[in-house]
């Protein structure tokens, strides 16, 4: 008899997603199921308002990737009205974006999915000294892996065991027969999870050179960026290469000997060796390195083929709610995409804790839409970069992956799982950060000769206008999809990454990344599904800003329900 889970809410993630999954008689996953359970409305929110505001509203979708839904919101409202943006504005959003980029991955997997790898409890009873031997196998010159950082590391989390205030380190799954690292390996884990903290404080600081604050900068508007004064300052361009150089180093150093560390102590273990079973990978170009050349290359590929990529054709991207909350007949373009709220209840069934509301899969049971491109479900982020990047020869990319898997001694094809997924996300960091400065300093010779920052833009209140922003979120793919009429926002849609990954399945019965990539999975023991949450976790997860509010024991305390028309 099948057997029902129910994962809710999944935490180290970004909003309120519920994972359901039906388990055989050998606890293997055959269907799964992915709910997103608040629904926020942002698009319905720009209707009516001035495109010059469309940046700092859209923003507020999300406070983790920070910087993409202001910079893409106002690049479709540029699009839209075909305005001119200077070569400096583009250096500085760039900028903006390579530090959201490093600061993302690294909280990513330090701080929401490296406790899915790393073993806490195991980790206190390392001995030190062997761990910092251990440390130098994965780099030359290790970072926090001394044998007193390490001692030092374990003494902090040995002294929260000692108050019994676990804090982050509460209600983990500890001891889970697939943790794999050694006491060894988990202590240097732990100790680079607690140098991630300070670390990614310094990567929020860089953006903010620019940006103004973090997260939420100021500093892009329609028409360039109002951060003149930074940018023609020597000292703030110092204090920038400086943070810069900080973090860059952090990647170099730990992040990727970590993960060299993973790949080496899991590359048996069947839990993180599938998880990839969507076919079709997208991402967007990214990171202006001077007027001739992106980082990254845009294109598609499919059939999971290293050999060839397309490129994109945004015509064929279309959005199907047949079991999402929300009322469309057919998939809708995003141009004339909408936004019409239709939430249906859970229903109550047995689950392995007894009756309990549970998703149903009949009917519509998430917020989220399903983005299909060509009505095929598509995986979009880091791994899709690195991918499509790598089928298209860009060499920047080919050289990092090629050394990585050399180096590890795994095949291509292992990029197909969940653990390369993981290894592409650092794979991709590192790329931007042997990069990045090429950026900075292509500014710095333009600011030479020229100094334009900003190209007042004009909007016809008698024209209409439709425009498209894209860029690569840290988490994949996103565009924004503006029209105007009368000089005010007509109608606006945001396909963004994590639609992508975890919508639920469309109406031909196709389904989607996070779906299928649970597919096949087995359990150690169902009721601590941590093989679950590493593969979910695997994708990097932001649904949306959390409403609900719960005691320390995980009950909730009350639920607040706003009618979509107030919002
Ligand atoms: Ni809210 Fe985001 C990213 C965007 S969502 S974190 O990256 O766009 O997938
Ligand atoms: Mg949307």
């Amino acid at each position: 008899m099948s057997k029902r889970v129910v994962i809710d809410p999944i935490t180290r993630i970004e909003g309120h997603l519920r994972i359901e999954v039906e388990l055989d008689a050998n606890n293997v996953i055959n269907k799964a199921w992915a709910s997103s359970t608040l629904f926020r409305g942002l698009e319905i929110i720009l209707k009516g308002r001035t495109p010059y505001d469309v940046g700092l509203l859209i923003q507020r979708i999300c406070g983790v990737c920070t910087s993409s839904h202001y910079l893409c919101g106002t690049l479709a409202v540029e699009d839209a009205i075909n305005a001119q943006v200077p070569l400096n504005a583009k250096y500085i959003r760039s900028l903006i974006l390579t530090t959201l980029q490093m600061h993302d991955h690294i909280v990513h997997f330090y701080i929401l999915h490296g406790l899915d790898w790393i073993d806490v409890v195991s980790a206190l009873s390392a001995d030190p000294a062997k761990a910092a031997v251990e440390a130098m196998k994965y780099s030359a010159t290790p970072m926090a892996a001394g044998e007193g950082d390490l001692r030092a590391a374990q003494e902090k989390v040995q002294g929260l065991v000692n108050t019994g205030k676990l804090g982050p380190f509460a209600n983990a799954y500890w001891g889970n027969k697939t943790y794999k690292f050694t006491p060894e390996q988990n202590l240097i884990g732990l100790s680079h999870y607690l140098k991630a903290l300070e670390i990614q404080r310094v990567a929020a600081e860089a953006m903010a050179v620019w940006g103004g604050k973090n997260p939420h900068p100021q500093s892009i508007v329609v028409g360039g960026v109002t951060c003149v004064r930074d940018m023609l300052d020597p000292a703030r361009l110092q204090e920038f290469k400086q943070k810069y150089v900080h973090v860059a180093e952090f990647i170099e150093r730990v992040y990727q000997a970590d993960i060299k560390m993973a790949a080496a102590a899991y590359a048996k273990e069947p839990s993180v060796l599938g998880g990839c079973n969507v076919d079709t990978f997208m991402c967007s170009e990214s990171i202006l390195l001077n007027p001739d050349d992106h980082l990254f290359e845009s294109g598609v590929i499919r059939n999971k083929d290293l050999s060839k990529a397309e490129a994109i054709d945004l015509n064929m991207i279309a959005e199907d709610v047949t079991h999402s909350w929300y009322d469309a007949n057919k998939p809708q373009h995003p141009y004339d995409g909408t936004t019409i709220p239709e939430h249906t209840p859970f229903i109550e069934r047995d689950t392995i804790v007894g009756k309990r509301p549970t998703i149903n899969e009949a009917g519509k049971y998430s917020w989220v839409k399903s983005p299909r491109y060509n009505g095929e479900p598509v995986e979009v982020g880091p791994l899709a970069t690195m991918v499509v990047n790598y089928a298209k020869g860009n060499t920047r990319v080919t050289s990092i992956v090629d050394e990585f898997l050399q180096q590890t001694g795994l095949p291509a094809a292992a990029l197909f799982t969940t653990l390369g997924r993981t290894a592409a996300r650092m794979l991709h960091a590192l790329t931007i950060t042997r990069h990045g400065l090429e950026t900075f300093e292509s500014m710095v010779t333009n600011l030479n000769s020229d100094q334009t920052t900003y190209i007042e833009p004009t909007i016809d209140p008698n024209k209409e206008y439709k425009g498209v922003g894209i860029i690569e979120a840290p988490r994949g793919f996103l565009s924004h999809w503006l029209r105007i009429k009368d000089a005010k926002v007509e109608n606006y849609q945001a396909v963004v990454p994590t639609t992508w990954n975890a919508g639920p399945i469309d109406g031909n019965g196709k389904i989607g990344p996070y779906e299928a990539s649970l597919v096949g999975l087995q359990l150690e023991d169902p009721k601590k599904p941590l093989e679950v949450l590493r593969v979910i976790h695997s994708f990097d997860p932001c649904m949306a800003c959390s409403v609900h509010v719960m005691d320390y024991k995980g009950q909730s305390l009350s639920e607040f329900r706003i009618p979509a028309q107030a919002m």
